[in-house]
């Protein structure tokens, strides 16, 4: 395994991005506070090669990771195409986020870094046909970029030269303080409804409205009210748009999360390991959240959900972007 390579790049509006070609990985984005102080809102490592260590890989956290072929969680064993079934890694009856040795364990090619007003960097990786099962000659890129608008904005471009299925995502753990909980963090989210979950987290097929329920964050408020008990649920907003606004008082920042993917995977891990955190980072309970955007979950074995199909003739493109601001 070739030792990973990073590369930084900075805005002209104080964003600083760190990405790893392992995984093609967001290992820290700092953003400035209310006082100009860069704090780090993604949680990371202390370096590239702590994700390879036992102690990280043992977590199965995907810290900052790019996630596929298939970002979440895929039923029954496999999937089938045109009357093939291909048969995927399992871990009790489930295949989760692309599988073994999937998108978050591969060294990812940079092939262009620009500097200047956009600063950006693009990374490809090619995807056999049949790794870890899926059909298909898969090539895809993710491009990173540091926008005008003081955004982080994520890319996606993928073709295949035999129908398969993608679902890709980057799995960020966002920390608007850069340490402790984000409990007091401020959240609104603008889903019409949450999949339905059975014990496995797999989805049912159906439709919970979000409105009156423990998942109803249509106003703002604290993550950690009364009731809160963790986030592990797949939001829907059909359409290009804001999906959340999330924002600390403490230091300030606030972020929109706005995406052309119809689904949004919310997690908030109860409490991380002890891990070795970028700039020897203390984090509390509900260390911090993630914002998934990417296609339903399970979409194959779900005819009412929009399918994840990927076929020749079509060029697979998403786009999500995490603007930064000052309250
Ligand atoms: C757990 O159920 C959660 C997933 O949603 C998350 O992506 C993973 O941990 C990191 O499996």
């Amino acid at each position: 395994m070739p030792e990973p390579q990073t590369f930084k790049l900075q805005s002209q509006s104080g964003l600083e991005l760190e990405v790893s070609t392992l995984g093609a990985t967001i290992l820290s984005l700092k953003v400035p506070d209310k006082t100009g102080k860069p704090v780090n809102v993604v949680v990371g490592l202390s370096s590239a090669s702590d994700y390879w260590s036992k102690l990280y890989l043992a977590q199965g956290l995907y810290l900052g990771s790019t996630i596929g072929r298939h970002a979440g969680r895929i039923s029954g064993g496999g999937i089938e195409i045109d009357g093939k079934r291909y048969s995927l890694f399992t871990e009790n009856g489930v295949h989760l986020h692309g599988g073994k040795e999937a998108f978050d364990k591969k060294i990812w090619k940079v092939e262009s870094i620009e500097s200047g007003n956009n600063p950006s960097i693009t990374l490809s990786y090619f995807s056999e046909h049949l790794e870890e099962g899926y059909p298909g000659n898969l090539k895809i890129s993710v491009r990173y970029s540091l926008t005008k608008n003081n955004a982080l904005k994520i890319s996606f471009r993928a073709t295949t030269d035999q129908a398969t299925v993608l679902n890709v995502t980057n799995h960020a753990y966002f920390n608007l303080n850069g340490e402790g909980s984000v409990l007091d963090h401020e959240l609104e989210l603008k889903a019409e409804s949450y999949l339905d979950l059975d014990q496995d987290l797999i989805p049912t097929g159906k439709f919970n409205p979000v409105k009156g329920s423990l998942y109803d964050y249509s106003r703002k408020s604290k993550i950690g009210r009364s009731g809160f008990n963790g986030l592990d649920d797949i939001f829907i907003k059909h359409g290009k748009g804001e999906k959340a606004i999330i924002s600390s008082q403490h230091s300030g920042i606030k972020m929109t999360v706005v995406s052309n993917q119809p689904a949004m995977v919310i997690y908030t891990p109860p409490k991380f390991a002890k891990l070795p955190f970028k700039d020897k980072a203390v984090f509390d309970a509900y260390p911090a959240i993630c914002f998934e955007a990417q296609g339903f979950p399970d979409a194959l074995n779900n005819w009412n959900f929009p399918s994840t199909l990927l076929k020749p003739s079509e060029v697979f493109e998403s786009e999500t972007s995490y603007k930064f601001s000052i309250i």
